[in-house]
């Protein structure tokens, strides 16, 4: 398993879960210091990062891009996958499209996160989660067609109201029968709904494409009570080898939550 820390240059998000912000390069130099494989980048839009210049800064720290976050979609466009709009769907599509072709330039995934929206009013569940599994199944093709995969992150309940767990969403994507879909693991949203940490993702097995590395506050592993070394072990058992990201709030400040993300993340994975 490899290590990420999360940046973003979303004005708009100021106040989330994440652990360096405005500036890519400062982000990227810190990351580096304390020996992170990768960043994980959230843009306000596909052309916010010119690809050269990422490919440069990358290059320079020795670090890769572990994914790429497409939440300015919803916090700062308002754009939904599950919107009664039409037009706003289509739009929301075409703007997880863009940012997984720039993603995918850097054999990174794109997530999606926010962009999934809720069901509400005329909206049924039935009516989002078939306007989501739509979205999902163009998305699919568009992963597919770039060599990618594109991550699906379950959320907690306060954040939507269509699948809250890994096992609704690996029963969502099975009957959908996309092939280039796999699931986020957030270990934050899972503190909230999973029965077991360790099961569910032993469950969810192969479907689990990355993870969310949090504590049970949101804080930095390490900083709440969640138990990672059963986690740690269920990853291990699956088979697991992609990224723990650090998608975590910047408490005390930045430079310690990702100081003590990467002690745990020595501490744990072995
Ligand atoms: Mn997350």
């Amino acid at each position: 398993m490899k290590s990420a820390v999360t940046v973003s240059l979303v004005p708009e998000a100021r106040g989330g879960p994440f652990v360096y912000w405005d500036d890519l390069a400062a982000g990227c130099r810190a990351a580096a210091a304390l020996g992170f494989d990768a960043v994980e980048v959230f843009p306000p839009g596909p052309d916010a990062v010119a690809p050269d210049a990422l490919r440069a800064l990358l290059d320079d720290n020795g670090l890769s891009l572990a994914a790429v976050g497409t939440g300015a979609g919803w916090v700062k466009h308002k754009l939904s996958l599950t919107s009664p709009d039409a037009a706003v769907r289509d739009k929301a599509v075409a703007f997880v499209q863009s940012i997984m072709t720039l993603a995918a330039k850097f054999d990174a995934p794109a997530i999606i996160g926010s962009m999934q929206g809720k069901w509400d009013g005329a909206v049924t569940k039935p009516i989002a989660l078939r306007y989501l599994g739509s979205a999902l199944f163009k998305l699919d093709e568009h992963a597919h067609d770039l060599g990618t995969t594109l991550l699906y992150e379950p959320l907690n309940r306060y954040e939507t109201n269509l699948i809250n767990t890994l096992g609704d969403g690996v029963q969502f994507l099975a009957a959908l029968g996309t092939r280039s879909v796999k699931l986020l693991a957030d270990l934050y949203h899972m503190n909230i709904e999973e029965t077991n940490l360790a099961d569910a993702l032993r469950s969810a097995g192969p479907y689990v494409g990355h993870v969310h590395f949090a504590d049970s506050n949101r804080r930095a592993a390490g900083l709440g009570h969640t138990d990672f070394a059963p986690i740690v072990a269920a990853l291990v058992e699956i088979g697991y080898t992609g990224y723990l990201s650090a998608e975590v709030l910047p408490l005390p400040d930045s430079d310690t939550a990702a100081r003590t993300t990467i002690a745990n993340f020595r501490k744990y994975v072995t």
